[in-house]
């Protein structure tokens, strides 16, 4: 039976989605939140116990003790289903890696229009972790061992995963112990599917040892990979100002809407945009130039390098289009709804994709080529300026919001110490004493499912009240972009009264954007930074943190869910489980459950739980940083210690008189 259906404040959370939500009602059309509201989720499917992965089913397990056809158990069943989940996210971010690192072979070989080395300096970085010989050689010699060696991690054999060796040798350790250490990130994804045939590897154990191996192919590998390139390539990200929300669209330009995930096509728009052949078009067209904006984590991309404003997370691509002001949606790959060109076709808005691996019925497809980059990218780009005479009435809200991204982690190691004593000593200090309890990763996904942005940043806020710092990335990162809590000054009066001493010291925001969806890999290498940089312990798993993706969907999620988990990490997932089994059959259905949190935790130190309540998500998620905290022999967290310092401090003696200031700060009293 359908859902009740939800008003617009239920919806989303955010003022401009909920008055394109009603205009959306005006005008007649769905959306993804109508359509979940539509449409309930299949309570078999959705709970892992539905198999058809071969013809003799789908066999819907339903009652105790009950087999598919084959004899398939349910506990197998839902390994099976989610380690396919798993590998399908591992693959997606794995051929952005690829596709990357053809890119950079094109760059070094000055066989890509457009493209340049912008850094330098992480391309040096990136190379010596591998021994690729540097002094005395041109950027280019070095980018072409590179781009040889990463694109080689694809199809290897045999091995293993050159980006691994960046990981803690403990860490490294275990993997190599557990037998999971990834041969080649092809490898890894054939072999899940291999398993997962009829008639294979049917012990849920197994099957998910393997879903962990496919998982850091991904993290330690393909994903690691795309990050390392796109700053080789574009530049590593540090702090710049950006803005976020449908109010980026402008009335007067031509607005482009830029979506999918690899930076190379969008920054190419982004530099052609800016030429004076392209902007003269635009005036010719009657606009003051282009407007560009991003969406999902192409926004992220651009947003973090080069200032181009987001116009929203995942569940906003709909959303801009019926803003009736787009002229052009440009996409690449993940996380584009086939809805955009139905939806399309009530507007002007031309949908045009451009990777050779993706169509969409009814869109126009112009390829993208890295060779001929900038060519291909004016032309799509005067396709949208000549659409511009097409546009009828326009609903932009008046909604955007300002924030700093860009804290890769190259700039936050060279914010906590400068250039010459480059460290994360403080961070690890400041947790060490106290001030900051713990730090949590909070990314991923939107989910209509629940309310848009809710969760997201409702959990966000109450970390922070409890002094947790927060890093972000993807669309988590753009729904708190869009509250004002990536800014420092914005936020802070939200946050706890130690961590918001550190932030003030620092210079920094409580929220930490760090990028897009395949840029959690930075949040590896910090974690991995705050174990040599000493204090707390010597693995990952020692460090009081916490991964959480309160409105997860995408099976990438569910990859790096995983590689976080190998890597140490207790990971919460909000919203619905894929391996709950029905609620009256817990005991049967437990054995994946149960393997996926404590059985991981024994063998990796991690876990991985899926919570519907976000109370009990930040219940669970501070009960884990004071565990770990304890474990350490660190300080109890107690918040009445800070807060007497720094900018509240200064505020608070503000207030008082000349005399009184004497007295509380050197307990002098006037005579
Ligand atoms: Ni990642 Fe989810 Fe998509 Fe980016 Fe957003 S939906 S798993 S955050 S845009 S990939």
């Amino acid at each position: 039976m359908a859902k009740a259906k939800r008003t617009p404040q239920e919806q989303s959370i955010d003022p401009a989605a909920q008055q394109m939500l009603v205009r959306a009602e005006e005008i007649g059309v769905s959306t993804a939140f109508s359509r979940a509201d539509d449409l309930a989720p299949c309570n078999i499917g959705s709970a892992g116990m539905c198999c058809k992965l071969c013809g003799m089913g789908p066999c819907r397990l339903t009652k105790d003790g009950q087999t598919g056809i084959c004899g398939a158990t349910i506990d197998t069943i839902q390994a099976r289903n989610l380690i396919r989940a798993i590998s399908a996210g591992a693959a997606a971010h794995s051929d952005h890696g690829r596709d990357m690192a053809f890119t950079l072979k094109a760059v070094a070989n000055g066989e890509a229009e457009g493209y340049f080395i912008r850094d330098v300096a992480k391309l040096r970085t990136v190379a010596a972790h591998y021994a690729i010989p540097i002094e005395g050689r041109a950027p280019e010699e070095i980018a072409n061992d590179l781009a040889d060696l990463y694109l080689a991690q694809f199809g290897q054999q045999r091995g293993v995963v050159a980006p691994v060796v960046r990981a803690p040798e403990k860490r490294q350790q275990r993997w190599k112990e557990q037998g999971i250490l990834p041969r080649g990130v092809d490898r890894e994804v054939v072999e899940a599917l291999h398993r997962t045939h009829i008639g294979d590897d049917q012990d849920p154990e197994h099957i998910l040892q393997h879903g962990v191996r496919t998982a850091l192919a991904d993290g330690w590998g393909g994903s690691m990979i795309a990050t390392d390139v796109a700053d080789i390539l574009f530049g590593t990200p540090a702090p710049i100002l950006g803005q976020a929300n449908l109010g980026v669209l402008k009335q007067d330009m031509v607005n482009v809407v830029v979506h999918g995930h690899e930076p190379t096509l969008s920054e190419m728009i982004v530099a052609a945009s800016q030429t004076p052949e392209i902007i003269e078009y635009a005036k010719a067209a009657g606009a003051k130039g282009v407007n560009l904006a991003g969406i999902c984590c192409t926004a992220n991309e651009i947003l973090m390098r080069q200032g181009v404003p987001a116009a929203g997370n995942f569940l906003q691509q709909e959303l801009a289009i019926l803003t009736g002001a787009v002229e052009a949606m440009v996409v690449d790959v993940q996380c584009i709804m086939q809805a955009l060109v139905g939806l399309a076709e009530n507007f002007h808005t031309l949908i045009i994709t451009t990777s050779p691996k993706v169509k969409i019925k009814g869109a126009t497809h112009i390829e993208f080529d890295e060779h001929k980059a900038l060519t291909i990218a004016k032309e799509i780009l005067k396709k949208a300026i000549d659409n511009y005479k097409n546009r009828g009435e326009t609903h932009i809200p008046d909604v955007r919001e300002d924030l700093i991204p860009g804290f890769s982690h190259e700039y936050i190691n060279y914010m906590l110490g400068g250039s010459y004593r480059a460290s994360f000593r403080p961070l690890n200090d400041a947790i060490i004493s106290g001030r900051i309890r713990g730090v949590a990763a909070i990314v991923g996904c939107n989910n209509p499912r629940s309310s848009h942005d809710y969760l997201h940043t409702y959990v966000t806020q109450e970390l922070l009240k409890q002094d947790v710092l927060v890093v972000q990335t993807g669309c988590g990162a753009i729904a708190s972009a869009k509250l004002g809590l990536l800014l420092g000054e914005a936020g802070l009066d939200q946050v706890g009264p130690g961590l918001r001493e550190v932030c003030e010291a620092v210079g920094i925001p409580p929220v930490l954007h760090m990028g897009s969806c395949v840029d959690n890999t930075r949040i590896l290498t910090v974690l991995t930074q705050m174990v040599a940089d000493g204090g707390l312990g010597d693995d990952i798993d020692q460090i009081p943190a916490v991964g959480l993706a309160p409105e997860w969907m995408s099976e990438k999620a569910l990859a790096i869910g995983t590689y976080c988990v190998a890597s140490g990490a207790y990971v919460i997932f909000g919203g619905a489980s894929p391996v709950s089994g029905m609620p009256d059959r817990v005991s049967d259905s437990d054995i994946v459950l149960n393997y996926i949190s404590s059985g991981w935790e024994k063998l990796y130190g991690g876990k991985l739980e899926f919570v519907a309540d976000p109370d009990e998500m930040i219940r669970r998620a501070l009960a884990h940083i004071d565990q770990k905290r304890a474990a350490l022999g660190l300080a109890e967290y107690r918040p009445e210690r800070f807060g007497r310092s720094g900018d509240a401090r200064i505020h608070e003696l503000e207030q008082l008189s000349l005399a009184e200031q004497r007295q509380a700060l050197y307990g002098l009293t006037n005579r």
